[in-house]
């Protein structure tokens, strides 16, 4: 068999193996910085965004689970940063989701936040999600920018965008996606190229799922053959 089709097929055996929806599961919700869990040491990666943008329905879709983070239509609900768990026994990655941040003016991302981005030693990634039909507004660019100051200043993690719901974007409109680009790169330059999401609410017809599950494996060093 050609070498590039067993690195596929691969890579398709790691990504199953992590992303399993029988072993992704909730280990728990932390209001403060003391009662963050210390979960042996396994890999971890945060999201991040505004309230409403699409973390909870992300987090799902890339566990496989419909509804393991409870998705709110009531923006602003989550007031924890709630981890995940998932792989086989005793786990390969945690999830961690985080609130949302405000509408307007100073972003209300919080102590916790920004306790939780300076102290965890597990953290590899941070992934910024940005709404492709609202657009950048300033409280995305402050954290952009918040986000970006911290790694030039030596973070121990990265910094990857995700533009979520592409599909209420019409197609011939792709230019609001490569704008969307340049204002993250114009704001963040040492955040990774960004990953592109969209009709999350169906398996059948999501797109960009698959990526950030790669994306999750290669900022957590872990094997994808
Ligand atoms: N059209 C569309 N809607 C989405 C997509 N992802 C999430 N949503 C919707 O956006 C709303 C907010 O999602 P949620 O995950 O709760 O956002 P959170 O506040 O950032 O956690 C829900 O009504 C979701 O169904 C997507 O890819 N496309
Ligand atoms: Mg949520």
């Amino acid at each position: 068999m050609p070498v590039r089709l067993v690195t596929a097929a691969s890579q398709r055996l790691a990504l199953a193996n992590t992303f399993s929806p029988h072993t992704a599961e909730f280990v728990a919700a932390a209001g403060s910085v003391s009662s963050i869990p210390r979960l042996a040491g396994l890999p971890e990666v945060v999201v991040t965004g505004r309230a409403n943008v699409g973390k909870s329905t992300l987090l799902n879709a890339v566990m496989k689970r419909k509804s393991l983070v409870a998705s709110s239509k009531k923006p602003g609900r989550t007031k924890t940063l709630t981890f995940f768990r998932i792989g086989p026994t005793p786990g390969k990655v945690v999830l961690v989701d985080a609130p949302g941040y405000g509408e307007r003016g100073r972003p209300e991302w919080g102590e916790l936040f920004n306790q939780y981005l300076e102290t965890r030693a597990e953290l590899c990634r941070v992934y910024i999600l940005l709404n492709a039909k609202h657009g950048i507004n300033e409280a995305d660019k402050v954290m952009l920018r918040h986000l970006d100051e911290k790694i030039q200043s030596g973070s121990r993690w990265t910094l990857q965008a995700v533009i979520t719901k592409a599909d209420l974007v019409p197609l011939h409109r792709d230019t609001t996606i490569s704008s969307i680009k340049r204002t993250i790169f114009e704001n963040a330059p040492t955040c990774l190229p960004p990953i592109v999401t969209g009709s999350l609410k169906s398996t059948s017809t999501s797109v960009g799922v698959n990526d950030l599950r790669m994306s999750v494996m290669e900022a957590c060093a872990l094997a994808l053959r």
